[in-house]
């Protein structure tokens, strides 16, 4: 192994960064060796707090500009602009970035779903007809007595509005229940197309354009919506409709996934094509034998991330760990390939992968890392990318020469529960229905549902805040829906099994041992946070549970996020009518009119609004609370009281 200096003068204590047990091995083995990590660089970069609060501005040279919060509040920048206005551009700014790589994603998704449909491209195909079907239905195309083909192809030109369309309303706004839909329409933030929307929120932020911060606001959820209800919510059903829907499946999680006698190859990134490809590759006879030669068992392939989690929900591939121990992975020495494609990805690998000899692949032409080889992955020919990547991960087994020290430790779940197979898994085969789990939250078995989702964040203590947060939610009667890297932080926490049943209250208890389900269901990637829009806006349409997605009892939260991203996703569940807790920090200065307008005044216009905590258990009682008051609102508030967890129920949960 190649030593490499630590330039970090503040040492880490594992302890406290970390309650994941592999990454707290690794980070010791790590500094054994002398690799620096994410978690030391944190530890040794004070965040700016000018930054933190979004209250800089350097959209034009006559800055940049810097307010900050202790700064009188009519403190102006050089044109002029307030710290509302800059706070809103500074988010709107960040609300495009994220909508930009899901919508791009899902536009790829498009692409590839074309090629095959022209027959263009041979090494994929439709897996999933009836989801082909459903969906195309749903968007008002004619199915019946009709070709896959044909019904395909109409698909593909209706779904391509998501992305181009210059005027209108984009296809999957027909999902979404009338009142919400009437409130959009009021507000003027029915998306267009999502190209448009993002240009114009980048047209409006420029210097000397939008500059009120609500005006800046209706732009940002406009946008936003045109990801979730557009871009992620086409990357999801098109990946369903060639890759297959996800059904609950039995998978490792942890670093312990990791196999010392075969070649570990480790996909990590957002898209599930190179994803598809390496798995064919990984079990194609010829490779095998190649790695047989090699004197390896096998080929071991793993996920990591929301490609990973994607793998997973999906195939059932196993999965190694979440975003903050992408580094620490590297460290076992165990990785003979770690094969990137787009979005979370840390520059940090490549000193890491570098210490260790492990190749570090990027494969896609969005993403180039200095320093990682590249072999560009092209979905007319994926097995060329893919092989090739195999063959040279079978090369570095052979020629292994680090230590090799795999944490003994994985986590068995249950993951996979789409929108498709809540509706079966409640309803049945023939009266598949989201009825049950309405007439459980009114009857009071079920309090409410949660989505919990999003990344990890060395500025926390890492997968802390998602497992204080989900314990308590479902010691409350919350059932917990789950995407990303807030998924495998439960799923290590051995939540995502229907053996948890017993952490969560009585009545929450009762319903998931009556269907065998988890507290805790495990959906899939960052972009099928979409999936529990869908389920969000099914349970309107089953009624009982109010007219808009704003009434239902239900909340979200990001706990540990990091990307721009989970801004964006967070945007739009607010715009969408969900309560939506963030934690770490807020980008914004408190007590402003643009804190106040986010969370507050967008209620009051029907829509969501947004909260923040870095605390899990405060977090969860704002949840609780917001559940509550819908309830009540509905009329559906039989008395109930909280259970408050105390240090030693808290003691008996962690033992
Ligand atoms: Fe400063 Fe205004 Fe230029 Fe921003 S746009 S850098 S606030 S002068
Ligand atoms: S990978 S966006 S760290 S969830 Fe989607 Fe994880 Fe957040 Fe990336």
């Amino acid at each position: 192994m190649e030593k490499k200096k630590i330039v970090s003068k503040k040492e880490i204590v594992t302890k406290d960064v970390t309650i994941c047990d592999s990454t707290a091995q690794m980070l010791e083995k790590a500094k054994r060796d002398g690799v620096e990590t994410a978690f030391d660089r944190a530890a040794n970069m004070k965040a700016c707090p000018i930054g933190a609060n979004s209250a800089c501005c350097k959209h034009c040279s006559m800055g940049p500009c810097r307010l900050n919060a202790n700064a009188p509040y009519d403190k102006v920048g050089v044109c002029g602009a307030t710290i509302d206005t800059i706070m809103a551009r500074n988010f709107a700014r960040m609300v495009a970035a994220g909508g930009s790589a899901h919508t791009d994603h899902g536009m790829s998704m498009l692409d590839l779903f074309r090629e095959v449909v022209n027959g263009k491209i041979l090494d994929y195909e439709i897996k999933d007809v009836q989801k082909l079907e459903s969906v195309a239905q749903e968007i008002g195309i004619e199915t019946e007595g009709r070709s896959v083909k044909e019904i395909a192809t109409d698909l593909y030109h209706e779904l391509e509005r998501t992305y181009i369309q210059v005027e209108g309303e984009i296809p999957f706004a027909k999902r979404v229940p009338a009142k919400t839909l009437e409130t959009w329409r009021k507000l003027g933030i029915v998306p267009r197309g999502a190209m448009r929307e993002i240009m114009e929120l980048m047209h409006r932020t420029h210097m000397g354009v939008d500059q009120h911060y609500e005006n800046i606001t209706k732009q940002c959820s406009r946008t936003a919506l045109a990801d979730g209800w557009g871009g992620s919510m086409v990357a999801t059903e098109i990946a369903d409709i060639l890759f297959g829907t996800p059904t609950p499946v039995a998978v490792d999680v942890d670093m312990g996934v990791l196999k010392e006698d075969q070649v570990n190859v480790i996909v990590h990134g957002h898209e599930p094509n190179l994803f598809e490809s390496m798995l064919v590759s990984v079990t194609d006879p010829m490779i095998v034998q190649k790695a047989k030669d090699a004197g390896a068992k096998g080929i071991n392939l793993v996920g990591m991330c929301c490609s990973g989690a994607e793998m997973m929900v999906r195939h059932g591939i196993p999965h190694a760990g979440n975003f903050m121990s992408t580094e620490t992975v590297l460290v076992t020495g165990a990785v003979d390939a770690m094969c990137v494609d787009v979005q979370c990805i840390k520059q940090g690998l490549v000193a890491v992968a570098d210490c260790y000899k492990t190749p570090l692949f990027t494969t896609n032409p969005r993403c180039h890392i200095e320093g990682a080889e590249h072999i560009e992955f092209h979905e007319h020919t994926p097995r060329d990318c893919t092989d090739a990547m195999v063959i040279k991960a079978i090369h570095r087994f052979k020629n292994r020469t680090c230590e090799i020290e795999i944490p003994k430790n994985t986590h068995a779940g249950v993951h996979g529960f789409s929108h498709e197979y809540i509706n079966y898994m409640l309803g049945g085969t023939f009266r598949g229905s989201y009825t049950p789990l309405n007439d459980n939250i009114i009857n009071g078995r079920i309090r409410g549902v949660a989505g919990v989702v999003g990344c990890t964040n060395p500025r926390v203590k890492q997968d802390w805040v998602h497992v204080e947060l989900v314990k308590e939610l479902i010691k409350n009667d919350v059932l917990v829906l789950q995407t990303g890297c807030s998924q495998i932080a439960l799923a290590k926490a051995g939540l995502c099994t229907p053996e948890a049943a017993h952490l969560a209250g009585s009545g929450l208890k009762e319903v998931c041992e009556t269907v065998g389900m988890p507290p805790v269901l495990g959906i899939g990637s960052c972009v099928d946070n979409s999936r529990i829009l869908i389920a969000a806006s099914e349970m309107v349409k089953t009624g009982g549970l109010g007219e808009s997605i704003a009434d239902l009892p239900v909340a979200g939260a990001a706990p540990e996020w990091m990307s721009e991203k989970a801004i964006c996703i967070g945007q739009y569940f607010v715009a969408s009518g969900v309560y939506t807790v963030f934690g770490v920090t807020f980008p914004i200065v408190e007590e402003t009119k643009f804190h106040r307008h986010l969370f507050k005044g967008l209620e009051e216009q029907g829509l969501g609004k947004w909260g923040f905590t870095p605390d899990p258990y405060e977090m969860a009682r704002m949840m609780i609370a917001h559940i509550d008051a819908k309830r009540k609102a509905l009329g559906i508030d039989k008395a109930r009281e909280r259970v408050l967890m105390d240090m030693t129920d808290r003691q008996q949960l962690s033992a």
